[in-house]
């Protein structure tokens, strides 16, 4: 029986997004998820029983933003991204040539530069996945984030052309409802590339003239960082802004530092027991898991504690990054409580060395917090 990826379509942007898993094992990967597809995601892996190993890109897009971030700490995965995309929060920057194992499957990094400087393919037994930069019957665009025609002529002529004709293609996008191609069929028919010489190839890209994607402004800055939210302006950090739906807003550290200091708020730490035991804990703030550890197994005894917890106040959910709380937050307001999620979390997200505590959080802003 073929061994084919899921994949998966956002509507909104046109990006596939994929999930190859090892059929004993039920490891698996992500390829490319979007942060608004982030409950479909959630849902095809439950439906499959898989466990989610890696998240993976295939650069940092323009046009849409990851949820690598949430699903590394909703679904315990390790983010993963090409070293030249200065995607500094994956914790395993890859290298042409590098693998990553799920279960008992390989999946190889090929550095396929062109769309922007860092972009990467993904070779899967006899499957590729190409990103943004080839595209059935066309690739990706080279006038903007690093991006040279030249080396993208290089990329698709010398490194993907360069796999077996049946290869299959798997894209990043396609504008027209097509899922798949193949190498054999992208060599001798895309219309871009099929027979050109590189001048000739440059020089189209040159004149395509595209308008620049709706949301590359806060799509590649939000990227960079696995899609996870900074709090680099200090003029909004005391006010709360509107979440993403579900739930009352976010908040930043300090802003729900203030309001727990003025009794507007009282703070409810949605960590595991050992997360609190080890890492550290904000004095005062009520321990009310969301998960617990191990197995990351749902608190039972949450609705009715969070409640207890509120009596009428508003609530402000931390946990260690700020992804659990929204999950949590987002349930205190299906229970009528006003919930807010607090940004970045206790310890902050991840630095190039996958170290926490150096990219924002509670402790990295010195709010107060003890250690037994
Ligand atoms: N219209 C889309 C962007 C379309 C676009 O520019 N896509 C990029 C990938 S993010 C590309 O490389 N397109 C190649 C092409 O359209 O030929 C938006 O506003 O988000």
């Amino acid at each position: 029986m073929a061994h084919l990826p899921i994949q998966l379509f956002d509507p909104a942007s046109s990006t596939y997004t994929y999930v190859l898993f090892d059929r004993a094992s039920r490891d698996a990967v992500i390829i490319d998820p979007v942060d608004e597809q982030i409950e479909r995601d959630l849902a095809t892996l439950r439906e499959y029983g898989l466990k989610l190993r890696w998240t993976l890109e295939t650069h940092a897009h323009a046009d849409h933003i990851t949820s690598a971030g949430k699903l590394a700490e909703l679904a315990g995965a390790r983010t993963a991204a090409p070293v030249g995309c200065g995607i500094g929060t994956a914790a395993v920057q890859l290298q042409d040539g590098d693998t990553l194992q799920f279960g008992g499957e390989t999946l190889v990094a090929l550095h396929t530069p062109g769309h922007t400087a860092g972009s990467m393919s993904y070779r899967w037994r006899d499957h590729v996945f190409t990103g943004d930069t080839l595209l059935i019957n066309g690739c990706g665009r080279t006038d903007f984030q690093s991006g040279n025609a030249s080396d993208l002529y290089r990329s698709l002529t010398q490194v993907l052309f360069a796999l077996p004709d049946e290869t299959t293609v798997w894209p990043g996008h396609d504008y027209q409802g097509r899922t798949h191609s193949s190498i054999g069929q992208e060599k001798t028919t895309n219309a871009r590339i099929a027979g050109k010489s590189e001048a000739e190839f440059v020089a189209l890209m040159e004149a395509l003239n595209l308008p620049k994607p709706r949301r590359i402004d806060e799509a590649v800055p939000a990227n960079l960082t696995s899609g996870l939210r900074h709090d680099a302006d200090g003029a909004l950090l005391l006010q709360p802004r509107p979440g993403l739906g579900g739930y009352a807003g976010d908040v930043s550290p300090q802003l729900a530092w203030q309001w727990v200091q003025a009794g507007d708020a009282v703070m409810v730490d949605v960590r595991t027991d050992a997360e609190r035991e080890w890492v550290g804990f904000v004095p005062g703030a009520l321990p009310v898991a969301w998960k617990q550890w191990p197995g990351m197994a749902p608190n039972p005894d949450f609705d009715q504690a969070v409640r207890a917890a509120a009596s009428d106040r508003k609530l402000v959910l931390l946990c260690r990054s700020g992804v659990r709380s929204v999950a949590a937050a987002k349930r205190a307001t299906e229970l009528g409580l006003e919930a807010y999620n607090i940004l970045e979390g206790f310890e902050g997200d991840p630095d190039a060395d996958a170290h926490r505590g150096r990219r924002g959080g509670w402790r990295f802003h010195g709010l107060p917090w003890r250690q037994n």
